[in-house]
């Protein structure tokens, strides 16, 4: 008997994956190099020195992916656009090789009856762009509108609805205040002009899309903040933390203003990067959707040392990925109550455009199915609490290049052999597949 989740008729059942992580074919049809290239070169920068290069050769094995996609009986399929492919130094006349790759992406899904959803940046910035500066320029965000519109003019007829970023958090946290990631920089609180400017660069091409009557998301990575004890000094720490991990990219979106940040000294113009009109450009176009990325919550205690006005605190006594992240699936449920909570009617419908775990290499995968069980079972709980929930990516349809983490953590519901590129359906596949065709059978499409 397969598993059985009350949601909605009309749910959208997907995979998501992003350009970098499986593309591989980094040099090829005149794409040009991204920092993620830049970031795999630099000794050490990523767990023994593993790069995109080749990643899932999906460059030249979609066919095969799309196969698989077809079976699983996918409503929608996530995956990104590598802007570098299509400009390859992110300005000026697009690369005819590099589109026509998307098109035979996206006619291929449309022939398997899979709609296209694309992310258009998922952290492969052009290289070309970072040396001008990166999300530290504020010229990047008309750059990104460029590139939209020319992606937007050559694949609008086929792809009706668009993720413009995803996780702006991560990518400026991780990549400009930490260093973890491309493009390196550890800047700390003075990363925040890459926030407000990946902001504004969604609310460009967010207005570009809609001139072109195509429907806008963003996928952001939120997280259920709780303090780690009633004090007032944990219960603080922790608004500060929600502050900049959830509110600083939902906020403008849905509200126009940004939240306060006095606990880190910064004040409402993000360190003199927001212009008179920024916010009103970030809110002009609605958002059709709000892509909701999530992996678990984040317990914060009152700070242990003056850097920063919060510390992370262990959850104890739950079960860990092979990353070591917490499984708390209730936290999808709490997470998405805080949502409708903060933002009552200017919340638009929700997608889940990220949710999975990584497990060792190991074909038994039944850590995986429980994963999705019970964290399906929690989006149900949210959505007879009324949240209205459209559909539910999960990552990700393959293994695939982790980031810092490079091929060690493995997300997919197809184990990939990275020798050989051979793909090998888990035994999540298999339940993934079923549970889509009970829940059809049940509700309809
Ligand atoms: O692999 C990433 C993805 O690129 C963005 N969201 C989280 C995933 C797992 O870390």
């Amino acid at each position: 008997m397969p598993d059985r989740f009350d949601l909605p008729a009309g749910f959208r059942w997907g995979v998501a994956t992003a350009a970098y992580q499986i593309e591989g074919a980094v040099e090829e049809d005149g794409r040009g190099p991204s920092i993620w290239d830049t970031f795999t070169a630099r000794p050490g920068a990523v767990r023994d020195g593993h790069t995109g290069a080749v990643a899932c050769d999906h460059y030249h094995r979609y066919p095969e992916d799309i196969a698989l996609m077809k079976d699983l009986g996918l409503d929608g399929y996530r995956f990104s656009l590598a802007w570098p492919r299509v400009q390859p130094t992110g300005t000026g006349r697009a690369n005819p090789a590099g589109l026509a790759f998307y098109d035979r992406l996206v006619d291929a899904l449309l022939d398997a009856g899979i709609t296209p959803l694309p992310t258009l940046f998922h952290w492969d910035l052009p290289q070309a762009l970072e040396d001008a500066g990166g999300w530290l320029n504020r010229d990047t965000a008309y750059r990104f509108a460029e590139y939209t519109e020319v992606v937007a003019d050559h694949l609008g007829d086929r792809v009706p609805a668009w993720i413009t970023l995803n996780e702006p958090f991560v990518h400026m946290v991780y990549g400009y205040a930490l260093g973890i990631h491309a493009p390196g920089h550890a800047l700390v609180l003075d990363a925040l002009p890459a926030a407000h400017h990946q902001l504004l660069a969604h609310g460009l091409a967010a207005a570009a899309l809609h001139r072109r009557g195509l429907d806008v998301l963003i996928a952001n990575n939120l997280t259920p903040v709780r303090p780690a004890s009633p004090s007032p000094e944990d219960v603080a720490a922790a608004t500060a933390y929600d502050a900049l991990h959830n509110r600083l990219f939902t906020d403008p979106l849905l509200l126009g203003r940004y939240p306060d940040l006095s606990a880190y000294g910064v004040g409402p113009d993000l360190h003199g990067a927001v212009h008179p009109g920024d916010l009103d450009l970030i809110t002009a176009t609605p958002l059709t959707g709000l892509g909701v990325n999530y992996y678990n919550p984040t317990h914060i205690a009152a700070p242990t040392d003056p850097g920063l006005p919060f510390t992370f605190v262990d959850i104890p006594d739950v079960p860990r990925t092979a990353f070591g992240w917490p499984v708390v699936p209730e936290g999808l449920t709490h997470l998405l109550l805080d949502l409708r909570d903060r933002y009552g009617a200017a919340l638009p419908p929700i997608t889940i455009t990220e949710n999975g775990c990584s497990t060792p290499e190991d074909l038994d995968d039944t850590f995986r199915i429980d994963y999705l069980a019970t964290h399906l079972d929690a989006l149900a709980s949210a959505t007879t609490e009324g949240i209205d929930v459209r559909g539910y990516y999960t990552w990700s349809l393959l293994d695939n290049f982790e980031w810092a983490e490079g091929y060690h953590q493995r997300f997919g519901l197809v184990h990939v052999d990275f020798d050989t590129q051979e793909r090998t359906p888990k035994a999540s596949y298999g339940w993934y597949r079923e549970l889509i065709a009970a829940h059809r059978a049940d509700r309809g499409r």
